[in-house]
């Protein structure tokens, strides 16, 4: 078996102890830590599909999550350190309103500290509200919705018309992230950007923060 797909499969067969045991060797043999969250990922998406067909079940979903939760605590030495995070904040992000995913959004706001950006974390269920409270609390210029259920995607459109009601939305950049965002839900939500890989979500913020300097 090829050795990416060892630990895919681990993950998508809920083989926990294998699972972190490859981890494990593959962080001792210098795959990125970046690159052993990605093999995860296609595992979880795995695991999404077997619910979605009913071979899994909803323990099953926890399941993964515990696995990729001790994934996150094993390879959390191996990011790149924060930097100190004593300026303004740069970027506010949340998980929708209805939604409690997240291990996504917590694993890109990880690599956002890790390269100098200040990110104040709303964390799950955020109400449109909250959003924008957050957002005139500390004057960020980016925000960014984690939304990872397809029936919540009409809470992001809220956010967003909220804010464009505010005299907040020239000011603000908004991106939406999670597994199923992509360019329809963008335009259908009103959001600036979309994004599903947590490299380019970096990189993107990066740029975005360097613009508005
Ligand atoms: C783990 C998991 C859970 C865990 C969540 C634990 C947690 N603390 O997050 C638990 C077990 C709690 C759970 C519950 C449920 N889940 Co669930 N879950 C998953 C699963 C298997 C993996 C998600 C995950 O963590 N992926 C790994 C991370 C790293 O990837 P990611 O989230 O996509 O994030 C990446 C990018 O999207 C991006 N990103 C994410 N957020 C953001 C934000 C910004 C701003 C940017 C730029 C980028 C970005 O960066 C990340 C890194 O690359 C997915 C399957 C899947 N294919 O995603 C289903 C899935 C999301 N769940 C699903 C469902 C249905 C549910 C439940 C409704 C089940 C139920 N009957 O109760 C509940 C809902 C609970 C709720 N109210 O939110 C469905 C959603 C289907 C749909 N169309 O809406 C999925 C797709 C499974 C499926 N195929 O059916 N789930």
């Amino acid at each position: 078996m090829s050795m990416k797909k060892d630990l895919i499969n681990a993950v998508a067969d809920l083989e926990e102890e294998k699972a972190l045991t490859l981890v494990r060797e593959k962080i001792e043999n210098d795959i990125t830590p970046l690159e052993i969250v990605e093999q995860c990922q296609l595992g979880v998406e795995i695991v999404g599909k077997r619910y979605s067909d009913r071979t899994y079940f909803l323990s099953d979903l926890i399941m993964s999550e515990e696995i990729l939760r001790c994934v996150m605590e094993i390879l959390a030495p191996y990011f790149p350190k924060e930097h100190g995070d004593d300026g303004e904040i740069d970027i506010v992000m949340g998980t929708i309103e209805g939604d409690i995913h997240d291990l996504g959004k917590n694993l890109v706001i990880y690599l956002l500290k890790s390269v100098g950006i200040n990110v104040y974390d709303l964390g799950v269920d955020v109400k449109p509200e909250e959003f924008v409270k957050g957002l005139e609390e500390t004057g960020a210029s980016v925000l960014g919705i984690s939304v990872l259920l397809t029936f919540t995607i009409n809470e992001v459109k809220k956010v967003i018309d909220l804010i464009s009601e505010s005299d907040l939305r020239d000011e603000v950049t908004i991106i939406i992230g999670g597994y199923p965002v992509n360019q329809n839900i963008k335009e259908y939500t009103g959001a600036d950007y979309f994004e599903t890989d947590a490299n380019n979500a970096v990189e993107l913020v990066k740029d975005i923060l360097e613009e508005n300097f």
